[in-house]
């Protein structure tokens, strides 16, 4: 049996490893992708839209449906396209066939959210890998609409490690602090996939390499390789990954949290998201004392396995280039 999953996106270099990564699951029959909803997050929520068409085009997807991000007005943090290019995808759209879906015409991200999870209640899983504004607003129009998944798994935060963009703070939850508090009240089984296990995450152009050897021919391998020689330019620059050649395929980590959570080891806990505090707005606090752990919303991950998270990720995405 197939899991029917959203995936909620801002690609994004490491969205696009986590998209590329699913279809390698959907290629071999694991799992059935029922919508993609964009969203603001790392570029606009045109540029979001734009580059997820061309990922889905590029793997034969064209036909998902795919939502456009709600805006948000209030965003005091900037975007993130210093990491992953002002198309998201470091320059590389240009080398990939045009957009296909239509942004003028797109549902939005949040009605498509509230009418998949309507149509099939208790069978979605909604991975979130952007800020929570899509979620959030779905929530809002429609109280109670995100129990209707069959769980959400999200990319963001920073517990016992210093966040990305603020000493504390990461970037999905900061973009949208109001939105990821919304969202982590609205049940008590959220998996979160934060900084803490997302920092070992590295994928190295090397890897790539690896990658392209199983099909040079195949456009997508020397897109891989490209996007993954663009994404360690920039990591380097920002001093993300130690010095280590390579970047942080932070979103991929929602992905192997489902199909192989063998890579992972979670703790429950009660997620708070800070929306005030004048150095620390964004933040995600679980108190680490031994309390009962009364009203808990959450399973975090603060621990990985990240050499085999890898190899997993490594060899579906040889197998997606299998012809
Ligand atoms: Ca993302």
């Amino acid at each position: 049996m197939s899991n029917k999953i959203i995936l909620d996106t801002d690609p994004g270099g490491d969205d696009i490893f986590a998209l590329l990564w699913l279809q390698s699951l959907i290629k071999q029959g694991c799992a059935e992708l029922v919508a993609v909803t964009t969203a603001q997050g790392n570029v606009d929520a045109k540029t979001t839209f734009t580059c997820a068409s061309q990922i889905l085009s590029l793997g034969k997807l064209e036909q998902v449906e795919l939502g456009r991000g709600v805006v948000f007005q209030g965003v005091e943090i900037a975007d993130a396209a210093y990491i992953h290019g002002v198309d998201g995808m470091g320059g590389l759209s240009q080398t990939l066939p045009p957009a296909k879906h239509d942004f003028s015409t797109a549902p939005a991200s949040d009605d498509l959210i509230i009418d998949k999870l309507n149509k099939h209640p208790g069978e979605i899983t909604l991975i979130a890998i952007a800020p929570l504004t899509n979620l959030a607003a779905a929530e809002i129009k429609s109280p109670g609409i995100l129990k209707k998944a069959k769980e959400i798994i999200i990319m963001g935060g920073a517990f016992q490690v210093p966040g990305n963009v603020t000493s504390h703070a990461e970037f999905n939850i900061a973009f949208n602090a109001k939105a990821a508090k919304k969202v982590f009240s609205s049940r008590n089984d959220i998996v979160v996939l934060p900084l803490d296990i997302t920092k070992q995450l590295i994928f190295t152009p090397y890897m790539a390499e690896e990658i392209k050897k199983i099909n040079p021919q195949n456009q997508l391998s020397e897109f891989i390789l490209k996007l993954s020689e663009f994404m360690t330019k920039t990591t380097l620059f920002y001093r993300e990954t130690s010095g280590i050649p390579g970047f942080l395929v932070h979103d991929a980590a929602t992905i192997a949290y489902l199909f192989y959570p063998e890579t992972l080891f979670l703790q429950r806990a009660k997620v708070e998201i800070e929306t005030q505090g004048n150095f620390s707005k964004g933040q995600t606090i679980v108190d680490g004392r031994h309390f009962a752990k009364t009203d808990v919303n959450s399973w975090v991950a603060l621990q990985a396995n990240a050499i085999n998270l890898l190899a997993v990720l490594v060899e579906d995405l040889k197998f997606l280039l299998l012809p």
